[in-house]
């Protein structure tokens, strides 16, 4: 898969929530990213996440709703404004969901009968739903949008698990299981 043309890039991050896309169905927020690996695909990339200081995470973010039905000119912009990182495009991965979830309101007709409104806990619905891509690394600049507030490295299969482990972000574990990383040894041990 090839990168589509994309906007010139940004020297300021998209901020705030009213451009959000969600799902209509579901109302999960629509969130795009990349699995940023090195030519041999031994390493991949992690930023540092600005609102939980001290995890760690991959570029990602929330799609908008004027940026088309190909989410990956979201997932290729986020990747840029978080971790100043840009590559070739190899392939979409299986969509991932937000392992927190919560209990969805069983709906009926609005007749006031008891049960209207209610939550089921047999459903649960997404609170995010991730569409991340498969990035191979070309340039990675010593400049972009947050460089200020996040910070960046290269880290191996096992590296990457132990801190998406410890982030509790199990669905980033997910995300990165699904790309063609090599898998180093140690990580057998999570
Ligand atoms: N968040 C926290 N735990 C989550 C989980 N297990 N599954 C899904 N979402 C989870 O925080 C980003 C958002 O993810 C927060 O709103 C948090 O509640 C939710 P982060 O993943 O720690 O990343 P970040 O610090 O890099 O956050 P931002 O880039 O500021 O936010 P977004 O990733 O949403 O990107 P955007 O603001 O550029 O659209």
């Amino acid at each position: 898969m090839s990168n589509p043309n994309l906007p010139s890039k940004p020297t300021e991050s998209r901020v705030g929530r009213s451009n959000q896309r969600y799902n209509p169905e579901t109302g999960s927020r629509m969130v795009a990213g990349c699995i940023c690996l090195n030519d041999t695909k031994e390493k991949v990339i992690m930023i540092s996440s600005s609102v939980n200081k001290g995890k760690w995470v991959l570029p990602k973010g929330g799609i908008e709703l004027d940026e088309g039905e190909d989410y990956v000119v979201s997932a290729v912009r986020e990747t840029w404004e978080e971790a100043g990182c840009e590559g070739t495009i190899t392939s979409k991965l299986p969509v991932v969901l937000d392992s927190r979830g919560m209990k969805a309101p069983v709906l009926h007709k609005g007749d006031g009968k008891e049960g209207d409104g209610e939550f089921d806990p047999n459903i649960v619905i997404p609170k995010s739903e991730f569409h991340f891509y498969e990035m191979i690394v070309k340039d990675l600049s010593t400049e972009w949008p947050e460089q200020a507030s996040r910070e960046r490295r290269w880290c191996t299969y096992s590296e990457a698990k132990h801190e998406l482990v410890k982030s509790k972000r199990p669905e980033l574990v997910q995300a990165l299981d699904s790309s063609s990383i090599v898998r180093d040894n140690e990580g057998e041990a999570y």
